[in-house]
């Protein structure tokens, strides 16, 4: 079986024991992270080390927070007082556990299913969003990631234009792919509001609620909003449940499309 699970923020008791609900076997079943994996939970370290651990039977996409922890890491970029993976920075596995990071994608493709951390602005096609994602891909995976990273924490640009500069164009597509909630038509990004979609900012939609979105057809699995609250558009899948704000982690198999959540056992 396949399955596709939200934001587990280092909550690991509550990934293990829903893990045992859907009876996950290692052997058989593959699991697709929609990315957060670390951070703001409490077993940051054994989150990752179990991720990396299932090797191919495990696929996740980088969220913000996974990409905050390899900015922390690899540029003078301190960790701010909320961040909770200092175990990771200081584990002796260090280098694998981020040499994995460093090597998930933005963005992957599982028969008709789209997975991405926080979404995709509304303008781009399937093919937009490959090259883009590959654009950031190859530069976190090339010579030097740390010079790449520390060029790319910054709200700039918020639209995007083919007459961007390649730096320019993996910021935006890092805000994008691993940030949006709200945008308009046109993919300008926004970042000061995260309540629910009725709380748009003026001008904006959250990015799925776009009618002329060019992926209107596609499966499309993110995590990244905890607060958004029952969206009910076809083709769109919102996992993250809150776990980590003590409500629920929850797993969706692509064979039967049905739903597992388990409580949250780290704040309840
Ligand atoms: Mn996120």
């Amino acid at each position: 079986m396949d399955y596709v699970i939200g934001d587990v923020q280092g909550c690991f008791d509550s990934l293990q024991a829903l893990l045992k609900k859907i009876n996950f076997n290692e052997d058989r079943d593959r699991l697709h992270f929609l990315g957060d994996v670390v951070n703001r939970g409490n077993k940051s370290l054994e989150t990752l080390r179990f991720i990396y651990s299932l090797k191919d039977n495990a696929n996740m996409v980088l969220g913000n927070h996974d990409f905050h922890l390899l900015v922390c890491a690899l540029t003078p970029k301190k960790p701010n007082r909320k961040d909770t993976f200092l175990d990771i920075l200081n584990s002796t596995d260090k280098s694998s556990l981020l040499d994995y990071l460093l090597t998930r994608p933005l963005f992957t493709e599982y028969k008709d299913a789209l997975f991405v951390h926080a979404g995709i602005p509304p303008q781009w096609n399937e093919f937009d969003v490959i090259e883009n994602a590959e654009l950031v891909h190859q530069s976190l995976r090339g010579n030097n990631p740390g010079e790449f990273l520390s060029k790319m924490y910054k709200n700039e640009p918020v639209l995007f234009k083919n007459e961007l500069t390649k730096e320019e164009k993996c910021r935006y597509t890092i805000n994008a792919l691993m940030r949006i909630r709200f945008c308009k038509q046109n993919g300008e990004l926004e970042f000061n509001h995260k309540l629910n979609t009725n709380m748009n900012p003026t001008g904006f939609k959250a990015w799925f609620l776009h009618s002329n979105r060019a992926l209107k057809d596609k499966e499309i699995f993110f995590g990244h909003w905890s607060t958004l609250k029952g969206v009910d558009v076809n083709n769109i899948f919102a996992l993250d449940h809150g776990c980590v704000w003590g409500e629920r982690l929850t797993a969706y198999n692509l064979s039967n499309k049905t739903f597992t959540s388990q409580k949250s056992l780290e704040r309840s």
